[in-house]
């Protein structure tokens, strides 16, 4: 997926936004303007500096790094992969190392499962025995002769090998051969999670991004360790799923003049979801769905006028208006059409997780909106999923099996911490940390503000864990970054909203709390900006990191 940096532009996004009227926003007046066609060569750091990087220069932290300066490794025309015999997807992780490392050093990389004596190699090795590895944990460690990876699972050497893909010099990540010499620091790293989830969501219902761009962010957020991918796949304004039994979801609220501004038309085809699955399980992302309701299901209600109340179907909205729109939570047809979309989305999504949104219901009345809750949450769970939704099903008993997104700017909210008692467990987004949709400040040409503005340092300047009251470390299942689309067309307006505020995210669910540092975090990421330049990414230079 990797693109041209000449090539890439940033795109003008000349979205005319509508206020968002149920959200009392500090400056909503604010209307995104166009960004500045500019050639992104011009917008980052002019040239990539062929710096080295240091063993603890690694996007998020590792847990320990022991670096020892006699050990460099050279990387040369001879160096080989080595795979564990005998594991498919050991093997797998490997090849995608060397198609990662190919195209900048030009060196042919075998991946082989043993390696001839005194050839330089790079070792993915299974069996690591150390408990505290973990299902993603891993050692790297470096030596003049060869680099070893060990885990206790693929999705190990998968991790391993993004560090490792970090500790070459920035020129790696170029898409032409340079020729230079290539080494990596020597010593040790001993790395794991902190948490289990580690997200991003793109929005598919305020405009349609497509397969291409789905699988370009899933390489993106890979290389963070970040390992879901959550995919809002319906809203007021577009469904972008196809759902057998009720064809006209996508058939009308697919099409043309769907989306915000009516400029996202669009849907998924079951075998197109189904490829970007297959396609973010090979980068180790599991793909999250959601299918909001009972709120945001005006798109659903065009199509089929039977989900509403009265019967009658209501204009489709191209706008950015929250809270209007509900399901018949007295009618059967709303239980037939619930079960009907939890039944085709289990069937064509191996992950866990299945999101059934309940955010903004304003135009439910609470007890409706409970009643739905308790009968919908365990419902996911009879197509053997875990329930997922946004923080206001907490409101719902049901929720205790579930895991509840939390997406509210205040720091205690008794419901979920009510919740929490109960066995709930929640994935940390706070709007006003979290959201790559919030500007970074007032002259951020896309975006909403309603939540916050969010530089890079207040995205990395919290603790999921002590974030929200009764909402300790134990509860947390992870963190996620949502990226809402209400101003954003292109894959270049995802990466500016997304980089670099995505790799802080990454870090806080990655990390042990113990490592956060800003000055080591910004250095860090700043010496990370070449390398987006190098792979045509569209990130945002914040005026508060030193790029390198
Ligand atoms: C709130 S936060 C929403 C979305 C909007 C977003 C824009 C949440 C669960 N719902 O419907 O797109 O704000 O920032």
């Amino acid at each position: 997926m990797a693109k041209s940096a000449l090539s890439r532009v940033l795109t003008a996004a000349a979205a005319s936004l509508p206020l968002l009227a149920a959200q009392a926003a500090p400056a909503a007046a604010a209307r995104a303007t166009p960004a500045a066609a500019v050639p992104i060569a011009q917008r980052g750091p002019a040239t990539a500096p062929a710096a080295s990087p240091a063993l603890s220069d690694v996007l998020p932290a590792p847990v320990q790094v022991s670096p020892d300066a006699g050990a460099t490794f050279r990387l040369g025309p001879l160096t080989v992969i080595r795979t564990q015999p005998g594991s498919p997807a050991a093997r797998a992780v490997g090849d995608q190392l060397a198609r990662d490392l190919r195209p900048a050093t030009g060196y042919p990389l075998p991946v082989l499962p043993v390696a001839a004596r005194r050839v330089p190699s790079i070792s993915l090795l299974l069996g690591a025995n150390d408990s505290r590895l973990g299902s993603e944990g891993y050692r790297l460690s470096v030596t003049r002769s060869a680099v070893t990876i060990r885990a206790n699972n693929p999705a190990g050497l998968f991790a391993g090998s993004q560090t490792l893909r970090q500790l070459l010099p920035v020129d790696i990540d170029s898409p032409a051969v340079v020729r230079r010499s290539w080494t990596v620091p020597g010593g040790s790293i001993l790395d794991y999670p902190r948490f289990a989830y580690r997200g991003a969501m793109l929005d598919e219902a305020r405009h349609f991004h497509t397969p291409d761009e789905i699988k370009a962010y899933v390489d993106e957020i890979s290389r963070f360790k970040v390992n879901h991918l959550h995919l809002h796949l319906s809203d007021d304004q577009g469904w972008r799923i196809q759902i057998d039994s009720w064809p006209k979801l996508t058939a009308v609220s697919g099409g043309a003049g769907t989306g915000v501004d009516g400029e996202g038309p669009g849907f998924l085809t079951k075998a197109q979801y189904k490829d970007i699955v297959a396609y973010a399980a090979k980068r180790y992302v599991t793909i999250v769905p959601e299918i909001d309701m009972p709120g945001h299901v005006n798109a659903a209600q065009v199509a089929y006028p039977e989900l509403t109340c009265d019967g009658v179907a209501p204009p489709p909205r191209t706008d950015t208006e929250v809270g209007y729109s509900s399901l018949c939570i007295g009618s059967e047809t709303t239980y037939r059409f619930v079960e009907d979309v939890i039944r085709e989305l289990a069937a064509m999504t191996p992950g866990p997780y299945l999101h059934i949104g309940g955010d903004e219901a304003h135009a439910t009345p609470e007890a409706d909106y409970v009643a739905f809750q308790q009968r919908v949450l365990p419902l996911v769970a009879e197509y053997g999923k875990t329930a997922y939704g946004w923080n206001e099903i907490t409101k719902a008993p049901a929720s205790a099996t579930a895991v509840a997104q939390y997406w509210d700017t205040a720091t205690t909210n008794p419901t979920v911490a009510a919740a929490v008692t109960r066995g709930t467990k929640v994935v940390m987004s706070p709007a006003n940390k979290a959201y790559l949709d919030m500007k970074y400040d007032p002259s951020t040409p896309l975006g909403l503000d309603w939540a916050a503005y969010i530089e890079v340092r207040d995205a990395y300047g919290w603790d999921p864990a002590t974030r929200v009251t009764g909402v300790g470390e134990n509860a947390i299942l992870g963190v996620e970054a949502p990226l809402w689309s209400e101003t954003l067309r292109s894959l270049d307006d995802i990466e500016f909203m997304a980089f670099p505020r995505l790799p802080a995210i990454a870090e806080l669910g990655w990390s042990p709390a113990s490592t956060h540092d800003w000055a080591s975090f910004s250095a860090r990421l700043g010496a990370y900006g070449p390398r987006w330049t190098l792979q045509g990414v569209n990130f945002y230079p914040s005026p508060q990191i030193n790029w390198g």
